[in-house]
């Protein structure tokens, strides 16, 4: 196996033997060979000169999210979805007179034996033989692989649109293809400018289905009931779990990103949707356990499974891991039946207090825009000299320290914006507020750092400035996998230039496509907490 997707990627070599994630050599084959059967579709679907019908943009969106880091486990799962890629190629295929001549194009395989084996010639290594044309390649993919999972989020919703599936023909095919770096750069603008996109469709599919996240309190406390703990991004799960929960007698908890399901008003009518139970997604395995009850992950991030929780978790939609219960959709559209997790809940124990009090959140761009008059206050009389947006991931490495002492040290006249499950590494701290501005806003889920991207844009149009980079808005993202990396792509696609990224920069970007991104955006890697705040407050 070789992978190198996602942060926590063994530095210098990438993951060889079997993931930091837990990924084993055999998951990782299946997952490259899922990639290469899209390839093989892409490539027959542009050659048809017909656009994807929209059941197979969904299942191309589906299969891509399958391969983000911690979402799916499952080598039978994923051994399924191959099958079923290379039925839908083979369908694509038998309409056209000419066959484009690539191997994806026409290679078969029966068994898991046949495609694990079909990677040790498709996988990353084989997008390139030049390293910086294949690190621009990696990007586009991994790039690709959260626009996926938005997408999907979106279509979970009934939103779609057609470009974004346009878009993975583009793109799929052109990892196929001998391209000059410029024609890959340019490509991968594009991935930026579908993000945006996607995120955009997820934003509307989101707040026109649960209505405009609003300013909330969160409980961390518990209560004594059993619960059932919700992770992941789903929020049409979420949504089905209080609906088949209420009256029940069972507590509904979130976890990690699931959080910002709490400030949406559509869910705030529910008495016994508690609060958020424990920290990010690397602290789950204790958490988990110590929750005592039933845990349904709707999306990624799993971490290898304890024996001590196994009986009671649960994997669903994209999600998967071998050896756990899948609560799979029902064909006919109808809801998925959480009966079995609620039953479970009845025999469990309340959840043990981790900690009590309540955190604020809520500040996507319809809530901060409704306190415009307010933040442009603040900012001409002084009040708020600066804001860092801090949005992104969270991760185990101790490196990501950093996070926590910039939110800290950060001078009391700055605000920080966030988005995604990077706020763990400050959203507890007592950092007070500016006039009753927190000085922590956080829009929601990682998705919602698009509501950053507006909240920048009204700004600019505020203050009637040209250029978003002109704001006193600096950024100091923090990264983990394929989702982050669609996120700094739609980041760049907007303009933004100045963006620091840690903790680390990733491992397959090459020295030279590095220095082009330096060269062009001005991206950073993070250095000390105290050089990065005087030059973010010197507005560097
Ligand atoms: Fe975190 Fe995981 Fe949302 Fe990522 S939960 S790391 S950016 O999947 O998706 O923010
Ligand atoms: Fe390694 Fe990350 Fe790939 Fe897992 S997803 S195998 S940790 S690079």
């Amino acid at each position: 196996m070789y992978c190198d997707q996602c942060q926590e990627s063994v530095k210098g070599t990438g993951c060889i033997a079997r993931g930091v994630c837990g990924k084993s050599e055999a998951t990782a084959k299946l997952q490259d060979t899922l990639i290469y059967t899209l390839q093989g579709v892409a490539l027959c679907a542009e050659a048809s000169g017909q656009p994807l019908s929209p059941e197979h943009g969904r299942l191309i969106s589906e299969s891509l999210f399958v391969t983000v880091t911690n979402t799916n486990f499952d080598d039978d799962a994923i051994t399924a979805r191959i099958r079923q890629m290379l039925s839908l190629r083979d369908e694509l295929r038998a309409t056209l007179d000419t066959l484009p001549s690539h191997d994806c194009v026409g290679w078969s395989g029966e068994t898991k034996e046949d495609f694990i084996r079909k990677a040790e010639t498709s996988g990353i290594e084989a997008l390139s033989e030049h390293e910086d044309l294949r690190s621009l390649k990696s990007l586009i993919l991994y790039g690709l692989k959260g626009l996926a999972a938005y997408t999907d989020h979106a279509a979970v919703l009934g939103y779609t649109d057609e470009a974004i599936h346009e878009f993975y023909v583009t793109a799929l095919a052109a990892l196929t293809k001998d391209l000059d770096a410029d024609t890959l750069l340019g490509l991968t603008m594009e991935t930026g400018n579908l993000a945006v996109k996607a995120m955009a469709l997820l934003d509307k599919a989101n707040t026109e289905t649960y209505g405009h996240p609003e300013m909330t309190k969160v409980n961390i406390g518990v209560g004594n009931k059993p619960g059932i703990l919700i992770s992941g991004h789903d929020l049409k799960d979420m949504e089905e779990l209080l609906k088949q929960t209420e009256g029940t007698g069972i507590d509904v908890y979130t976890h990690c990103e699931m959080l910002p399901a709490h400030y949406y008003p559509a869910f705030k009518k529910y008495g016994h949707f508690v609060g958020n139970y424990g920290s990010s997604w690397w602290a789950q395995d204790k958490e988990f356990e110590s929750f005592n009850g039933p845990i349904l992950m709707t999306t990624n991030c799993i971490v290898p499974v304890r024996e001590s929780y196994r009986s009671r978790i649960s994997t669903t939609g994209n999600a998967g891991y071998e050896g756990v219960k899948h609560i799979a959709a029902p064909s006919d559209g109808s809801a998925k039946d959480f009966s079995e997790l609620i039953e479970q809940a009845r025999t469990c124990k309340p959840p043990v207090e981790l900690e009590t009090g309540e955190i604020v959140g809520g500040f996507a761009h319809h809530q901060v825009l409704a306190l415009a008059d307010k933040v442009v206050e603040a900012v001409n009389t002084g009040a708020i000299k600066r804001f860092v947006v801090m949005g992104g991931c969270d991760g185990r490495h101790n490196t990501r320290k950093y996070y926590t002492d910039v939110a800290s040290q950060l001078p009391e006249d700055t605000v920080i914006l966030t988005a995604g499950c990077a706020k763990y590494r400050y959203n507890k701290l007592p950092l007070g507020d500016i006039g009753g501005i927190p000085r922590v806003l956080d829009a929601g889920q990682c998705n919602d750092s698009y509501s950053l991207a507006i909240i920048a844009m009204k700004l600019k149009e505020v203050f009637g400035l040209d250029d978003i980079n002109d704001l006193p808005i600096s950024y100091d993202i923090a990264w983990y996998e394929q989702k982050a990396v669609t996120v700094l792509l739609a980041l760049l696609a907007l303009g933004v230039k100045g963006i620091r990224l840690g903790p680390t920069l990733p491992e397959f970007l090459t020295p030279n496509i590095t220095a082009a991104l330096v060269e062009k955006f001005d991206i950073r890697p993070i250095d000390t907490v105290e050089g990065d705040i005087a030059s973010m407050m010197a507005g560097a």
